[in-house]
């Protein structure tokens, strides 16, 4: 491997799993045209009409269950594989594409579409199922409890003391298919750049914080984030 880089943080967004069919959520035809996400992605709007949220992870947990990885999932597995230092794919996304491709070093910072978590017991688990509130939870049994095990927004993210090391550590930084709204995950290029790291974007088209990136290429994930692995790694 060729590349002078030796600590590697990788930043996903919906835009990686676009092409693999399963909704973003501020392109025209997103998700948040089609729900307010203070309906369905804040625990007020839980608390306040809990089926249409079972409702709304139920349908992106059949179709996530439907898709299928695509080439830029590959391509970071295959880099993960290849890379000799340091490596760290942090994704926003709740879809498993990156384990079924193979990742590993991997780290869900907004939690997990396929797991559901008890607010009675605090049991997790996988779970592949439709849940609404007469679900009893497999652990303690009492129903009404279950939720996505999904970070909400007005939630903490999970893992930032991981992400903060690693982001201190870095020495290249890549953010792909991410509008670059959401935060803490938008502030991350600011953070490698403190740290002198080379920020690259690969994107449809230029995020939000598109003048914090060093380097850019825009285009499909399925095209250029296997371009960009093959630079990476010739
Ligand atoms: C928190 C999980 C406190 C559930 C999600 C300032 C500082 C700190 C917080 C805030 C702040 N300002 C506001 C906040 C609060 C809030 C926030 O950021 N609000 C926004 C709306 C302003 N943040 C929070 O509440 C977070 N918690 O801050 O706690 C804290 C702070 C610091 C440290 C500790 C604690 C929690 C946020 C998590 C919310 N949960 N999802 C679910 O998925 O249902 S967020 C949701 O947005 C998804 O996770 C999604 O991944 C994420 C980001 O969206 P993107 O991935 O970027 O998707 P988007 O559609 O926007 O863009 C897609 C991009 O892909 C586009 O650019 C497009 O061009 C590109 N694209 C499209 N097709 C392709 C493509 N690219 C390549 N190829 C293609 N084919």
């Amino acid at each position: 491997m060729a590349t002078k880089y030796r600590s590697l943080v990788i930043l996903t967004g919906a835009g990686i799993s676009a092409e693999s069919g399963l909704g973003t959520f501020r392109d025209k035809d997103g998700l948040w045209s089609k729900y307010d996400l203070r309906d369905v992605a804040t625990p007020e709007g839980f608390a306040r009409n809990p089926g249409l949220v079972h409702d709304f992870y139920n349908a992106r947990r059949q179709n996530l269950i439907a898709a299928q990885p695509n080439a830029a999932h590959a391509a970071l597995a295959l880099l993960e594989r290849e890379w000799r230092g340091d490596f760290l794919l942090v994704t926003q996304n709740v879809d498993d594409l990156h384990e079924r491709s193979g990742s590993a070093k991997l780290l869900h910072m907004h939690g997990e579409l396929l797991k559901i978590r008890c607010e009675n017991c605090g049991d997790i688990r996988p779970c592949h199922q439709a849940i609404d509130l007469a679900t009893a939870c497999s652990a303690c049994g009492i129903p009404g409890y279950l939720r996505p095990d999904v970070v909400w927004f007005g939630e903490m993210p999970m893992g930032m003391e991981r992400i903060e090391r690693a982001l201190d550590a870095c020495d290249l930084f890549v953010s792909i298919g991410t509008s670059g709204n959401v935060y803490p995950a938008a502030g991350f290029v600011a953070e490698a750049r403190r740290r002198r790291a080379h920020t690259v974007e690969l994107n449809l088209e230029p995020s939000e914080s598109h003048s914090l990136f060093a380097e850019a290429r825009y285009g499909p994930a399925s095209e250029i984030v296997p371009a960009y692995v093959q630079e990476l790694l010739a």
